[in-house]
């Protein structure tokens, strides 16, 4: 990421062209469409989803475009700009979860669930161009799950409705290349809208899209990617998984998300040791927090939320433990530095931070953010201001 600029305008275009401009070069054909979903940070409730629990991401102007038409056998092409050897698969490989490997197996993924669904996906061409920074926590696979899917759905005339898609995406995730995520961040990638945050309740996957008018309000988001290096992000994130599978068992309840707030106490009192007690009460209450800045949302508060957004972040540092020195960092210059709130975004261990913030002090802030990076010997960040985008779409 660049420097606090504000990427709002003008990222689609570019990346479009690029994604037709990789069509043209591999295929020597003209693509039949371009499909774009973009990455996502989300607002508050981080680790809530697979919780059953409460969301409120938003989508970044970043986007992943997929230029794509289809081919008269049952086979899959897909190449990337960021790859110099494109991937083909049948339907064999697309069968076989796991068999499709590395960033081509989002791709198979999507196939997979499609034919397992019983759909009949059409065999296809494809090519990716993408704006959205890879392994910095903005959810690029979902991006590419999710434009990948419009573009099958659209090529095929499948009957799938937005609404449906997300966890069909989920499920290629999580069993095709096998990472063990929730639905918030395909959610994000299909069902967002610009200028709102999509507050998702992720045991029913109802969606409210709460208008996040930052102009309006004199405000920014500012997004700092941490540069840290991912530290066993995966399997940290399945032993938090479990930890609170096996948290909601003890407790004889579906999920963790059918734990009250008020009950909070006596529930951890029934739990065996103090660090299940703590992830327990991180998602507890980060589900009460996403509620309650929903709410400031809807009554146009948006900057109280500043304050629930901080705790947001001493919960996911103190309690589930998923910031790292870098992010710990950014959060509190960005706080130092007069931010109205900040917090770590995505699944943790790396990744970025978002800090709300007058508008005018978007630049000062990401400033003392780089100093402090400096002082402690860290890789510098990246910053960058945001709005929130549209989902998935097909491009004109
Ligand atoms: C990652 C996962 F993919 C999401 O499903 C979610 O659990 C998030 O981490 C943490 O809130 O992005």
């Amino acid at each position: 990421m660049a420097a606090p600029a504000d990427v709002t305008a003008g990222a689609t275009a570019d990346v479009a062209a690029r994604a037709t401009a990789g069509f043209r070069s591999r295929y020597a054909a003209e693509p039949a469409g371009r499909w774009a979903a973009p990455g996502r940070v989300n607002l508050i409730g981080e680790h809530t989803d697979y919780n059953d629990g409460y969301v409120l991401p938003f989508a970044l102007p970043l986007r992943t475009v997929v230029a794509a038409a289809t081919r008269e056998d049952e086979s899959w092409t897909v190449c990337s700009e960021l790859d110099d050897d494109p991937v083909e698969f049948g339907p064999d490989a697309a069968d076989e979860p796991g068999r499709v490997t590395g960033w081509a197996a989002y791709v198979a993924g999507v196939v997979w669930a499609l034919r397992d669904a019983g759909y009949a996906v059409p065999g296809a061409r494809l090519a990716i161009a993408s704006d959205v920074p890879l392994g910095s926590g903005l959810s690029s696979s979902a991006a590419l799950e999710a434009a990948v899917l419009a573009a099958l759905v659209d090529l095929g005339g499948l009957d799938l409705p937005a609404e449906k898609q997300p966890r069909l995406a989920q499920r290629a995730e999580n069993r095709y290349v096998g990472a063990p995520t929730g639905i918030m961040d395909q959610s994000a990638a299909i069902r967002c809208r610009a200028g709102h945050a999509l507050f998702l309740d992720c045991r029913d996957e109802s969606v409210e899209h709460i208008p996040f008018d930052l102009d309006d309000a004199g405000l920014a988001v500012l997004v700092v990617d941490s540069r840290a290096p991912h530290r066993h992000a995966d399997g940290e994130y399945a032993a938090r998984r479990r930890s609170c599978e096996r948290a909601a068992a003890a407790l004889g309840v579906p999920a963790l998300r059918d734990v009250a707030v008020a009950d909070l106490d006596a529930a951890l009192d029934r739990l065996p040791d103090d660090e299940t007690r703590r992830r327990v009460r991180h998602v507890v209450t980060e589900d009460q927090r996403v509620l309650d800045t929903a709410a400031l949302l809807r009554a146009g508060r948006v900057r109280e939320i500043g304050p629930l957004l901080t705790a947001s972040h001493a919960s996911m540092r103190d309690d589930f433990e998923i910031t790292v020195p870098e992010i710990d960092t950014a959060v509190e210059a960005a706080l130092a530095a007069g931010s109205l709130g900040a917090r770590m975004t995505g699944g943790g261990f790396g990744g970025c931070v978002l800090a709300l913030v007058d508008a005018g002090r978007a630049d000062a802030v990401a400033d003392a953010v780089r100093d402090a990076y400096a002082e402690r010997g860290f890789t510098a960040p990246g910053t960058v201001t945001v709005l929130p985008a549209a989902g998935a779409t097909r491009l004109g």
